[in-house]
């Protein structure tokens, strides 16, 4: 079963007269499926779309033309202080593919600026986190992305710092005129995460945040994480998720689906007539 369901199954049995005055005895089983409120509602979600389209993204940190993200999925964040960050993500092949565009952060404040993209393989929300939780961080005009693992180093240490995996791109960079929200030049990050380090789900952890060297505030999602420091990464426990609907209903996972035929067929083979 999904995380957050239960499932259970009740026989109920039925003495009933159908409309030509004949008794008919069932036994009737009965599927209950009973979410628990609290783990389904709590936990944030992003939704990431497949898309055709990513491999013709140029990664120069910015829209290159009008439509170059056009086709992934898109999540605008708002915040209490008006700051609004767009976020775009989608996956294709081999690839997730995530555009974090930081429209407020009209302050260009370079090699100080950046946009950090967490995954939680897993999605296991420990509260230290283990080696399937990865960070990449990406600095405003530097050329290396920093990566980063999980796992419990030392009591205030969670993370290091891991060779760049192969085929992972990341670059910030200030708008252009393409930009699709604002003409205002601002920083905007893009990144490229291979399923080949954090594999394929239809649910991962998911946490990214953007920080402002003017305002030295780092603006995450999900917003609600409050952290010691404005530079130090969240423990996974407190991640949302980046979720895929167009493979599988996460909440409705395979093994209910699988036991709707039985049930018609115990329902059909325990009916019988007096
Ligand atoms: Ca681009
Ligand atoms: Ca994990
Ligand atoms: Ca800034």
């Amino acid at each position: 079963m999904t995380k957050g369901s239960h499932l259970l199954a009740r026989y109920v049995y039925c003495r009933c007269t159908n409309g030509n005055g004949v008794t008919l005895k069932y036994f009737i089983i009965i599927i209950l499926v009973s979410f628990s409120m609290e783990n389904v509602f709590a936990t944030e979600q992003i939704l990431i779309t497949i898309s055709d389209d990513m491999n013709k993204i140029i990664f120069d940190g910015r829209w290159t033309h009008l439509t170059e993200w056009k086709h992934s999925s898109q999540d605008t964040l708002s915040y209490a202080d008006g700051t609004t960050i767009q976020l775009r993500t989608a996956h294709q092949d081999n690839f997730i593919y995530v555009f974090v565009d930081a429209v407020s952060d009209t302050h260009l404040d370079k090699r100080i600026d950046k946009a950090m993209v967490c995954i939680d393989a897993s999605n296991d929300k420990t509260e230290i986190s283990n080696a399937d939780d990865y960070c990449f961080v990406v600095t405003l005009d530097e050329k290396e992305a920093t990566v980063l693992q999980g796992g419990s180093f030392s009591e205030s240490d969670h993370f290091k710092k891991i060779a760049e995996p192969t085929n992972f791109i990341g670059i910030g960079a200030v708008s252009d005129e393409n930009d699709r929200y604002s003409n205002i030049p601002h920083t905007s990050y893009e990144f490229r995460i291979p399923t080949d380090l954090v594999g394929r789900s239809n649910t991962y952890g998911f946490y990214f945040g953007v920080y402002d060297g003017y305002s030295d505030k780092i603006y995450s999602w999900p917003q609600d994480i409050i952290s010691d420091s404005s530079l130090q990464l969240p423990n996974p426990s407190s991640w949302g998720e980046l979720v895929s609907p167009d493979k599988s209903l996460p909440e409705f996972g395979l093994p209910l689906f699988a036991l709707i035929p039985a049930f018609m067929f115990v329902l059909y083979f325990t009916k019988f007539r007096i």
